[in-house]
């Protein structure tokens, strides 16, 4: 391990630019320099920092680019720090030539919504030589996320892994002969289906981001408010936050305070600690390539909405629950772990549990384990393969229904 890290700092020392630090994350564009103000349109997470070490806060409206507006100092070594914006953010002054589009092009898209999807369809003009599909929760452009990249003569993408009753927005954003990117229509469509119970198992899917630019994170990145949403971008802790190990005591690499969410994020192979959640707080669209120690835990009282996770190769918990709380989790794929959630060992107070739509394999242990005869938990219309006992404990109440095993 030693000898990789010389190697690797000696490689940095020679290298080009590519690999010096930087001024800002992996896909950002600076806005502007310590002291100075700048404007973001609408709630843009912002980074402000130098030298590969940032803090980021959600901000919207004008701002003063300095320690004071970001709660702490990154890098007090340097004196001249920079505020940063996603390439994909709206304020952004220069964005790279392949976010340029022009609206109001010929493409029209055209929406059919299935149970847990919605179908899109569209003609193709004839001097067309890219396509992507973009997916957000409102029709302002900033923020959506690019979930596929499809051959030039596709015409039509089913988005899958939707929440029923809720309204989604899609455009395709094509690249004509002339080198110019354009977008269609922002086209709505909302996902119903029957979830009467039976064993109805609907779609499981899990996460469905596809990895997008990366970020190393050596500081934890705190949700404090709003939604940060990470692009589909993979999230690295690096050894500041620990080894992702089963060493107790290392950093999350993100903390989603009360009423935050955070969204479309890629653990990477050092998932650290994962995710903390101080509050009630939203996950959605979070994958974990390598759980840490655990995946995520419940630090702080509060109703917590977990929905479309995937996460793999853990080694004991995947979800400890450190506080009571009421949990919902609904359509996640959960492989390889000792055991899916745990309430705090010897602890007493109450949890309540509803796991939906999982499939989960491979728990050395087994689902939910708790030493508290207070606390409930079910799961219900999930695939289970190898998952061990469902319940181990004193659960007040634990059930399972529509539960296949495959
Ligand atoms: O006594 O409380 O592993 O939060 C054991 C500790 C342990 C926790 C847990 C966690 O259960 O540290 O990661
Ligand atoms: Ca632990
Ligand atoms: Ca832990």
């Amino acid at each position: 391990m030693l000898e990789k890290i010389i190697f690797a700092s000696a490689l940095l020392g020679c290298a080009s630019s590519a690999l010096a630090a930087s001024n800002r994350p992996d896909g950002y564009v600076t806005i502007c320099k310590s002291g100075e103000t700048c404007s973001v349109s609408s709630s843009t997470n912002v980074a402000f920092g130098a030298s590969d070490q940032f803090v980021y806060k959600i901000l919207s409206g004008s701002f003063s680019c300095s320690v004071a507006t970001f709660g702490s100092d990154p890098i007090p070594s340097k004196s001249n720090k920079e505020c940063s914006i996603p390439k994909s953010a709206s304020g952004t002054g220069g964005g790279s030539s392949s976010s340029a589009q022009s609206s109001g092009g010929s493409l029209t898209v055209n929406t059919s919504a299935g149970n847990g999807s919605v179908s899109l369809s569209w003609s193709n003009p004839s001097n067309i030589n890219a396509l992507e599909v973009y997916q957000d929760t409102d029709s302002d452009p900033a923020g959506r996320v690019r979930i596929a990249s499809l051959s030039a003569g596709t015409t039509s993408y089913t988005a899958t892994g939707l929440t029923n009753g809720s309204t989604y927005y899609f455009w395709v954003k094509y690249r004509l002969t002339d080198g110019v990117w354009y977008s269609s229509n922002a086209a709505s469509g909302k996902p119903s289906g029957s979830s009467s119970g039976g064993g109805d198992s609907g779609s499981i899917t899990g996460a469905t981001c596809t990895a997008n630019g990366s970020v190393s994170v050596s500081s934890t990145i705190r949700v404090s408010s709003g939604t940060y949403d990470g692009g589909c971008k993979v999230f690295t802790a690096t050894s500041a936050l620990g080894d992702g190990s089963q060493a107790e005591g290392q950093k999350p690499v993100f903390i989603v305070e009360n009423g935050a969410t955070l969204k479309n994020v890629i653990l990477g192979s050092n998932g650290a600690d994962g995710i903390h959640f101080y509050g009630s707080g939203t996950i959605d669209n979070i994958r974990w390539t390598n759980v840490g120690e655990d995946a995520m835990t419940v630090k702080e009282s509060g109703t917590i909405n977990i929905k479309n996770i995937s996460a793999f190769a853990g080694s004991d918990k995947f979800f400890q629950v450190n506080a009571a709380s009421t949990i919902t989790i609904s359509n996640c794929v959960v492989d390889s772990m000792g055991k899916f959630l745990r309430q705090n060992g010897g602890t007493t107070f109450k949890i309540g549990v509803s796991v939906d739509k999982c499939q989960i394999s491979n728990m050395s242990e087994g689902i939910f384990r708790t030493d508290s005869s207070i606390s409930t938990a079910k799961i219900t219309n999930s695939s289970l393969k190898n998952a061990g006992d469902i319940c181990i404990g004193k659960w007040a109440s634990c059930t399972s229904s529509g539960i296949t095993n495959y």
